[in-house]
C-alpha cells in the first residue's frame, strides 16, 4: 500500500496515526501542495488533495473511508473491532467530527495560522466569530461524552479517537478556547502518551 501525504495536515495524521499505531506496512510519499494538481495526481484524486491511499487497484481518497479500510489489514485491533455495532458507533463519530465538529476548530487554524503562514494574511474576524460559534456549539457533546471514558467510546482507543483528536492537531497554537472543557483537554493528553498519536504532531514550521 501507498499513502500520499502531508505531514502537516490534519487530515492526513489521523490516517498515519492509524499506520503507526497498527504497525501497518505503508509506503508514505510525502507530497507537496503544487504536487496535488499534477494531471497524474488529479487522474488518482479529482479532488486534488491527500491523503490518498493506492493499494492494488484501488484509488481511496477521503481520510476516514481510508482509515477504515486499512484498519480491517489487521483483524483483531481495538481500532476498528470486528463488531458492526462497535464499528457504527466509531463511524458516528467520524460523520459527526467530519460534519460538525471540524466546522469551528478548521475555522480557527485556518483564520489564525494557515492564512497567515501561507497566504500572508489577516483572521477575518466574522469568520473567526462563526468558528467561535460552531466550536461551542459541538464541543460540550465531546465533553459529555468522555465524563466517564477514558477514550471515546471506552476504555479502548479505537478511530473514533485518531479521527475526532486530528481536529485538534492545532487547537493550542489557533488559540482554541478550551478552558471549559476540561474532559476534553485530559482526553488530549491522554492521547498524546499513544507513541502514533505523538509522533504524528504536525510541526509548525
Ligand atoms: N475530506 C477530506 C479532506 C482532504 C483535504 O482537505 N486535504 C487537504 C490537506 S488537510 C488538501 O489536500 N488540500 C490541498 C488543496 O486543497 O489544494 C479528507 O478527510 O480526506
Amino acid at each position: 500500500m501507498k499513502l500520499y501525504s502531508i505531514s502537516l495536515s490534519n487530515n492526513c495524521r489521523r490516517v498515519n496515526a492509524t499506520i503507526q499505531h497498527l504497525g501497518l506496512e505503508v509506503e508514505i510519499a510525502e507530497q507537496g501542495f503544487g504536487d496535488l494538481k499534477t494531471p497524474d495526481f488529479l487522474s488518482m484524486n479529482p479532488n486534488g488533495k491527500v491523503p490518498l491511499l493506492v493499494d492494488g487497484d484501488l484509488r481511496l481518497w477521503e481520510s476516514r473511508a481510508i482509515m477504515q479500510y486499512i484498519a480491517t489489514k489487521k483483524p483483531g485491533n481495538t481500532l476498528w473491532p470486528n463488531d458492526v455495532m462497535r464499528q457504527a458507533d466509531i463511524s458516528r463519530w467520524q460523520f459527526w467530527e467530519a460534519a460538525h465538529l471540524s466546522r469551528g476548530t478548521t475555522a480557527y487554524a485556518f483564520e489564525t495560522l494557515f492564512k497567515k503562514i501561507f497566504m500572508k494574511q489577516e483572521a477575518d474576524p466574522a469568520a473567526l466569530a462563526q468558528g467561535e460559534k460552531d466550536w461551542h456549539a459541538n464541543a460540550p457533546i465531546l465533553e459529555a461524552q468522555l465524563a466517564s471514558r477514558k477514550f471515546i467510546l471506552g476504555n479502548d482507543v479505537t478511530l473514533a479517537d485518531f479521527s475526532v483528536g486530528a481536529c485538534f492537531s492545532f487547537a493550542e497554537p489557533s488559540g482554541l478556547p478550551m478552558d471549559k472543557y476540561p474532559n476534553i483537554k485530559a482526553w488530549l493528553g491522554r492521547m498524546n502518551e499513544l507513541p502514533a498519536w505523538k509522533n504524528t504532531t504536525p510541526k509548525l514550521g
